[in-house]
């Protein structure tokens, strides 16, 4: 492409330069600020779909996840002033995925600026922190460059989001500009030295691990992953969007052995994902005493690569070229490591724990396990299904029965935590996967965040089924606070409260189930429904998830 010129206002020139990005939706609410973006979608050949949300985090959170889901850039429209600080936790939440999300806000007038106009408020300092850039463009004729310099700089890796906003005299304002291509970043070459001392490490470890995160699938690396893992015999844990890459019943999953997979490998490989607290913060090994792990850190980017942990090796870039170039070095070396009784005693622990599931899962405890949600909801998963948990332990629950068996379908908030991600994620899901079961895993706490827009999968007719885990507290809260403390405040909700009649008085459906026998039928009516459904089970508050860490 490229060498198009265009005539029009500043909205209609914005949206013509993310069209060349690939962005296909607007996520947003109503402003007068960014009417004119309104009017470049709707009268754009083809139009930009316009979905407008009942609140900004919703918007963002949708722009994230249609990123997340689709790797290419997902684009929100917020308003100026409050539009764009309601936005900003899901900004953050773009920050901390890297996920590539364009932000585009209203902003008040130039001529009139320090006199008091309405929503009158400096967006970039308060965006600067959690974007890749944050910046005003002032010229409706500098608008498609600086759209297509921002989309650029969110899809590179790494990944992360971007904030314009423009005056509204620039945005109403005419100009005949040159639309530039919008062109794919190239793939990144890792270092071959880096990527022969790491192959040498592999070749020595006879208990190593590789851990797959979401910068994985965000590489479209997925491929490479598993040939790599299937070459070198390695044992996988995965996380996030890296879920699902190694099917879970190939051998070489072994997530569900994690401790021990941490604890006694000799080398861990962790690829696509930071070394926080979700990973130990990158300390391995010391399992019975003995010696800690050799570590070695695969990322999208230099920057990417842990500065807070020693370590023993690290390569950066384009990470299918990564795990490809890593498998053929070591093979290249003759011997592949010998992984072969590590790897058959994690399969034992994962499948011993799997065994251990079992009872959890078709608990017939009343009130409801939160398990049994779980044994349920897996008879029915497709294998394409899109699952989304915005909660607290209702949703590590998920995360240890729930095993993908495709990549890229499991939406987790990342490690910022921002409880709220659910309505935005499942709009999005739902946008951008039409044909595919949207399921969104919703603690009864996290429902107050974002239950609104419920009404938004209404009025756009966007079907999901939407499974609300409802102990009546905040359950990850109460129960730590409780064990700190031995009493707890500030953590309990609505015992039964009637969040499938929420659903239903703003026009989807629902129902309500207190007893382990109606679970399955419930979820079934749910799939069946084609519309928006929330099955409201009440299951049992004194049920913790067993966690041995906190992040805190
Ligand atoms: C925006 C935001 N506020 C507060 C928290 C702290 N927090 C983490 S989990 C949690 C409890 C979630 O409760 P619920 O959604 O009901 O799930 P449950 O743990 O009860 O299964 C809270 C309040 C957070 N992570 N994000
Ligand atoms: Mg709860």
């Amino acid at each position: 492409m490229g060498g198009t010129t265009l005539e029009g206002h500043g909205g209609a020139l914005a949206v013509a330069a993310a069209w060349r990005h690939g962005v296909r939706e607007m996520f947003t609410l109503s402003g007068g600020h960014v009417f004119p973006l309104y009017d470049g979608a709707v009268k754009a050949d083809p139009p930009l779909r316009l979905v407008d949300v009942r609140h900004e985090q919703t918007a963002v959170f949708a722009a994230e996840a249609t990123a997340k889901l689709l790797r290419r850039p997902g684009l929100a429209v917020l308003t100026a002033g409050p539009g764009v600080t309601n936005g900003i936790s899901a900004v953050t939440t773009a920050h901390f995925n890297g996920s590539p999300v364009l932000v585009v806000g209203g902003r008040a007038p130039t001529g009139r600026w320090g006199s008091g106009s309405l929503q009158e408020l400096d967006h970039p300092p308060l965006l600067a922190p959690v974007t890749k850039h944050a910046g005003t463009v002032r010229d409706a004729a500098d608008i498609p460059a600086e759209i297509d310099r921002a989309l650029r700089l969110a899809a590179e890796p790494h990944r992360g989001p971007v904030f314009l906003d423009v005056p509204v005299e620039a945005l109403f304002s005419q100009a005949t500009v040159e639309l530039p291509a919008g062109a794919a970043p190239a793939g990144r070459q890792p270092d071959p030295d880096a990527l022969a001392a790491v192959a040498g490490l592999l070749a020595e470890a006879e208990r190593p691990v590789l851990v797959l995160g979401s910068d994985v699938w965000a590489d479209r690396a997925e491929a490479a992953a598993a040939r790599a893992a299937a070459a070198l015999g390695l044992p996988v844990v995965a996380n996030g969007q890296g879920r699902g890459v190694i099917p879970p019943d190939g051998g070489l999953l072994v997530t569900r052995a994690r401790s021990l997979a941490f604890g006694g490998a000799d080398l861990v490989l962790v690829a696509g994902a930071p070394l926080d607290f979700r990973l130990g913060y990158g300390a391995f090994g010391g399992r019975d005493g003995g010696p800690s792990a050799r570590v070695v850190h695969l990322a999208d980017a230099p920057d990417q690569v842990a500065g807070h942990v020693p370590l023993d090796g690290a390569v950066a870039g384009d990470l299918g070229l990564v795990l490809d170039g890593l498998a053929e070095a070591v093979l290249r070396r003759g011997r592949r490591p010998a992984t072969g009784p590590w790897l058959q005693r994690l399969r034992e622990e994962a499948l011993a724990a799997a065994e251990r599931d079992r009872e959890l899962l078709e608990s017939d405890a009343d009130p409801i396990h939160p398990a049994r949600v779980y044994g349920e909801l897996r008879r029915l998963l497709a294998d394409d299904a899109v699952v989304i948990g915005d909660g607290g332990d209702f949703v590590s629950f998920a995360g240890r029965f729930v095993e993908p068996a495709l990549p890229g379908g499991w939406l987790d908030p990342g490690p910022y935590g921002c409880l709220g991600t659910g309505l935005g994620y499942a709009i999005a899901a739902r946008l951008a996967r039409p044909a595919a079961q949207v399921v969104l895993l919703l603690g009864d706490g996290a429902a107050g965040f974002s239950l609104m827009d419920v009404d938004t999968l209404v009025r756009h007719r966007l079907p999901v089924v939407i499974v609300c885990g409802n102990n009546g507290i905040w359950g990850l809260e109460k129960h730590p606070m409780r064990l700190l403390y031995g009493y707890d405040v500030a953590a309990d909700l609505q015992a039964g409260c009637r969040y499938d009649e929420v659903a239903r008085a703003l026009g989807g459906a629902g129902e309500l189930v207190t007893s382990p026998a109606e679970v399955g039928p419930a979820l079934r009516r749910a799939f069946d429904a084609g519309v928006p459904y929330l099955v409201n089970v009440a299951t049992d508050p004194e049920v913790a998830y067993p966690r041995s860490t906190s992040g805190l």
